[in-house]
């Protein structure tokens, strides 16, 4: 058996900077905010920070398309602002985590400034440039953000790639050059004390020998299969492992749009000398929509049974080879209490008390997004002006008004189901003006619920979301048998309840959660369980499951 390491018993917050804390009311979160309400993720317990890039951008996809990596975008403060947050981060116990985004770079990038002037020059080749085949694209690749993957230059005569938008274009890992400036970044940061990476879409980086055409529809959805996992991915991450990261005590890990839980143990295996964990998205995407043009865009509620066998699949075989994340919510996906489970005020709390009860007993290192301790949900818009987020706007033009396969009013409903923008509302801390975010107008709009639902009325209530997770955070560190005990599922074929058992040096922990707003009666042999670890009830009716009713049993 091994020992643990730190980032095992650890759980992650996730901080979305633009919307978190606002310091000198210019509408925008900023660092400066954040060290402010380190006393607040103190009281919450959590042990590591994850900050969504803050680097130098023109935030054409809110960070994600970097200009300068070894700059902080000064709508969020200075360096020396970024050093004292790191300082009392560090002060505070809590480690810090950055986020890695070397699939791309903004085209503002000056590496890519200049590769675009000409095909011989010192960046020529640290894209992935291409020349036109028929006088048209290199192959027929759609972006994530709508439109076709590449972007003619006339200087070079040649198409780039950008798997995103054109404003991010693909960094050209083959090049050596591409991969040594990316560790030297890498190392300015663990050089001033940060704690490891969060990768963007890091199994991206290698592209498949001679880009061969998608199947059709050829949009992002297909797109990301033909690509991700690609040849090179594991040579490349054993490089970085081996110039950079194993020179540090630090933590990653990888974003990895459509792995398996195969690739996964590749990746983060005990002997790979890879990366500690990754992001899977299986359990995210099952209501992808059946009508492939559509992709991810959909209505559909998700089914309990489909999410059993993803999430319990992840748990089952990564158990002793890998290590899982476990996660509901980010940035890039609806609030968990509204797509998982139900947002209705009469059900919210229990509701989300359910999720966090579900995912937190489970085995790997736990991330809450900013708010979802609160129980925030979607904002459910109804117009499309309402929108920031890239992807959402390009995709209901390109869908609704260029292809016409679906219609306005359809695709509002999808937007508002799974909108990126339902995660980047800002943080709701109180009832007043601007719910304590800042005392200017926001970047973006607050969820008008911030008057019933924000930080200062819930630490005020101990029933509350904020002190359900608190205590769910101090089970795992307490708990090895939370931490490390194998897992084996419970009834898998039930569609209303989803129960566990995990196993650890002779003890058991029984988790049952009722996803729906019936009492339903299940027997798991509870009664003989010896303690009432946890629940969201003030009572244990044993067998009955109240409307949303989940508890943890320790014997
Ligand atoms: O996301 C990558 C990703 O695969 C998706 O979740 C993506 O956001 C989109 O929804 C695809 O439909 C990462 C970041 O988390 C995201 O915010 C960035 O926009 C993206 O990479 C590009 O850097
Ligand atoms: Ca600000």
């Amino acid at each position: 058996s091994m020992a643990h390491k730190w980032w095992q018993d650890s759980v992650v917050y996730q901080i979305y900077p633009m919307s978190f804390q606002d310091s000198n009311n210019d509408g925008i979160g900023d660092l400066p905010g954040i060290q402010s309400r380190l006393p607040y993720l103190k009281k919450l317990g959590v042990d590591v920070i994850w900050l969504n890039p803050i680097y130098q951008s023109p935030n054409k996809d809110n960070g994600y398309d970097i200009a300068d990596y070894e700059a902080i975008n000064p709508i969020y403060g200075t360096m020396d602002d970024f050093d004292n947050l790191l300082e009392a981060t560090h002060k505070n116990g809590i480690k810090l985590l950055m986020d890695l985004v070397v699939n791309h770079t903004s085209d503002q990038h000056k590496w890519f400034k200049e590769s675009k002037k000409s095909r011989d020059n010192q960046y020529a080749d640290y894209y992935i440039w291409r020349d036109p085949v028929d006088g048209h694209e290199p192959n027929n690749w759609g972006a994530a953000f709508g439109g076709s993957a590449w972007t003619y230059v006339k200087e070079r005569g040649q198409y780039y790639l950008h798997l995103f938008a054109p404003g991010q274009p693909d960094l050209n890992w083959e090049n050596p050059e591409v991969r040594q400036s990316i560790w030297k970044l890498m190392r300015f940061w663990l050089d001033k004390g940060v704690d490891g990476f969060r990768m963007d879409v890091i199994n991206l980086i290698s592209k498949p020998d001679g880009l061969p055409d998608a199947p059709a529809p050829a949009n992002y959805a297909t797109v990301e299969n033909v690509v991700a996992d690609g040849p090179k991915l594991n040579d490349y991450l054993h490089e970085m492992n081996d110039q950079v990261l194993s020179h540090y005590d630090v933590m990653t890990v990888g974003e990895m749009p459509s792995s398996k839980p195969e690739d996964a143990i590749e990746y983060t295996g005990l002997k790979s000398n890879e990366l500690n964990m990754v992001f899977q998205f299986e359990h995210v995407s099952l209501s992808a929509n059946p009508d492939k043009r559509l992709g991810k865009w959909n209505d559909a509620p998700v089914k309990l049974t489909d999410l059993k066998r993803a999430l319990s699949r992840w748990q089952v075989e990564l158990d002793g080879k890998g290590w899982n994340s476990l996660y509901w919510n980010n940035h890039d996906q609806p609030r968990a209490v509204s797509k998982f489970a139900n947002d209705d005020p009469k059900y919210r709390v229990r509701a989300a008390k359910m999720l966090g009860n579900t995912l937190h007993m489970m085995q790997g290192t736990p991330y809450v997004y900013e708010g979802e301790e609160l129980g925030m949900t979607n904002v459910h818009y109804t117009s499309l002006d309402q929108y920031e987020d890239l992807e959402s706007i390009n995709s209901y033009h390109e869908l609704v008004d260029q292809n016409h396969d679906v219609d306005g009013q359809t695709m509002l409903k999808y937007l508002a189901n799974v909108s990126r923008d339902n995660a980047r509302t800002p943080m709701q801390w109180d009832d007043q003006e601007n719910a304590g975010f800042s005392q200017a107008k926001p970047w973006f709009a607050l969820n008008p619920n911030y008057k019933t639902i924000n930080v200062a009325s819930e630490l005020e209530d101990p029933q509350s979301v904020f002190y359900y997770y608190q205590k769910l955070i101090a089970l795992r560190h307490d708990s090895e048998l939370i931490r490390y005990g194998t897992y084996e599922e419970v009834d898998s074929e039930n569609s209303e309840v989803f129960a566990y058992r995990r196993h650890y040096a002779g003890k058991t922990l029984l988790v049952m959660s009722n996803f729906t707003d019936q009492t339903v009666i299940r027997d798991y042999d509870q009664a003989s369980a010896d303690e009432l670890l946890i629940s969201n009830y003030d009572d244990d009716q044993g067998v009955k499951l109240r409307p949303y009713e989940s508890k943890v049993y320790i014997k």
